[in-house]
């Protein structure tokens, strides 16, 4: 079969067989899918042998970028040696031994202890579990009730859906569950639009931060169980927190008692130019949950790491844990996360992002977009950055119809070879962490072209 008409073989497989996530899938199967066939380095290539550059990672997670021989062999040892074995029947095996201590030695102080699971929902389905567990065995089954934040996202299972705010998530499955709550994002860009008026970053970052205070008084802190959130909103918008507001959260869960989930899925493993985001805002959680570049997506597998004081009164239960999938601590997965690891290490991938590759970035698109018609900010820290569409710079105003002119300038990226993403009007960069200077420059000119399209447009070029 030639190219196209492999293509088109694969398109008609596809539209009759496969259900794709988060997809409209009848409307999809007229348009025909793009078929990715390879990708090396920050490259992808589909199956017309059309180029495009990466510059998500995929879905955010492939750290070490694709290709990566070590990681491949790695898994391909453990397939050969143990393809699989479980670790209920007091059993463990040296992969999953290795990586749980390697993890002890990046992790933030105090989380020595990990349990797995193999996707990021699945881990914070557990720290929901594990929350529950906790309070029942300090004797307050009271504490019930999970916090956490609108545009928040953490995943597609019962419980984390329910923890998700990015309402869209909720109608089709009648979710939140009972027991769910919500509080604002620190969400500063979107302040004035939202009503906020003229407020300074720092100062809402403290009003932000209050609102969880308010909300814990409201519905009784002896009813709070945690506060979950990611370091950085991802895919609710890649919205950093003013400065002020981290300081301000964790005063606020000591003074209740209500502990501090962390979701690092998208932030842990180097993403914002240290190993974890606990560490660049200097945050203390009770537990955390990660996955994605754990393994730098080359295999599904998540984690979810314990604080002192959780770790203490769970495994001082002495009693069974009644949790645990069939595929917790896979050996194969767990031997190319390991894998992963050390390569992250051994080309200093976590430092080049906080002092080269990531600042670069920063910079270059700051120069590029500061002054251009329809960017409202440039934010971002480490390999991590988002540029705001708007159509009133001096007032932050958005364009009506949120999504219409990011998906606009996302499709000119696809057209030109780059994968962005976009939320709402938010354009988004999370390139691997092995990206070049050069292959940045690739990613800035071809977003450029992307959103000058996008300025005409609109009338604003
Ligand atoms: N927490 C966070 C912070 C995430 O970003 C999950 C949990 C769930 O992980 P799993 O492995 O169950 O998907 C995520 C996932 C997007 C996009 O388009 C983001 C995610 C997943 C799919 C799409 O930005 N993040």
């Amino acid at each position: 079969m030639t190219g196209s008409n492999q293509t088109r073989h694969w398109q008609a497989l596809d539209a009759a067989h496969h259900v794709h996530p988060f997809s409209d899938t009848a409307a999809l199967n007229k348009e025909g899918v793009r078929v990715i066939t390879r990708a090396d380095g920050v490259y992808l290539w589909d199956s017309e042998g059309k180029k495009i550059i990466d510059g998500m990672s995929g879905l955010w997670c492939v750290q070490v970028g694709y290709g990566n021989a070590a990681l491949a062999e790695a898994g391909y040892e453990a397939l050969k040696t143990l393809p699989y074995y479980n670790h209920f029947f007091k059993t463990s095996n040296p992969w999953t031994i290795e990586l749980a201590a390697k993890l002890a030695t990046i992790l933030p102080d105090g989380h020595e202890r990990v349990l797995f699971a193999n996707s990021g929902s699945e881990a914070n389905d557990s720290a929901l579990k594990l929350i529950r567990y906790y309070w029942n065995l300090r004797g307050r089954p009271e504490k019930k009730i999970h916090l956490s934040r609108e545009l928040g996202y953490h995943g597609v299972t019962f419980a984390a859906a329910s923890l998700s705010g990015l309402t869209p998530m909720h109608p089709q499955w009648d979710l939140p569950l009972p027991g769910f709550e919500k509080v604002p994002a620190p969400y500063w860009y979107g302040a004035k639009e939202a009503g906020y008026g003229d407020i300074g970053p720092e100062e809402f970052g403290l009003l932000i931060a209050r609102k969880l205070e308010e909300k814990i008084l409201e519905l009784g802190a002896d009813h709070v169980a945690s506060f979950s959130a990611e370091p950085v909103q991802g895919a609710g918008g890649l919205i950093f927190p003013p400065s002020t507001y981290w300081r301000e959260v964790q005063r606020i869960c000591a003074r209740y008692d209500v502990l501090l989930h962390l979701d690092e899925v998208i932030t842990g493993f180097g993403r914002t130019g240290e190993w974890f985001g606990a560490q660049t805002w200097r945050i203390a959680p009770d537990i955390m949950t990660m996955a994605k570049g754990l393994s730098s997506g080359y295999q599904p597998i998540s984690a979810i790491s314990l604080g002192s004081r959780m770790a203490e009164t769970i495994l001082g239960a002495n009693e069974e844990l009644v949790h645990g999938f069939t595929y917790s601590g896979h050996p194969v997965a767990c031997a190319v996360a390991l894998r992963n690891i050390e390569v992250m290490e051994t080309q200093n991938l976590v430092p080049r992002v906080r002092d080269e590759i990531g600042p670069y970035l920063q910079r270059r698109l700051r120069e590029t977009f500061a002054d251009h018609p329809i960017v409202g900010e440039v934010r971002g820290v480490g390999l991590l950055a988002a540029i705001e569409l708007v159509r009133d710079k001096a007032e932050r105003r958005f364009f009506p119809d949120p999504g219409t002119i990011g998906t606009l300038c996302r499709n000119y990226c696809f057209d030109d070879g780059l994968i962005s993403r976009a939320i709402r009007d938010t354009m988004v960069l999370a390139p691997p962490l092995i990206v070049s200077q050069g292959e940045v420059e690739e990613i800035v000119a071809k977003l450029k072209s992307a959103i000058d399209r996008t300025a005409r447009d609109v009338g604003k070029a």
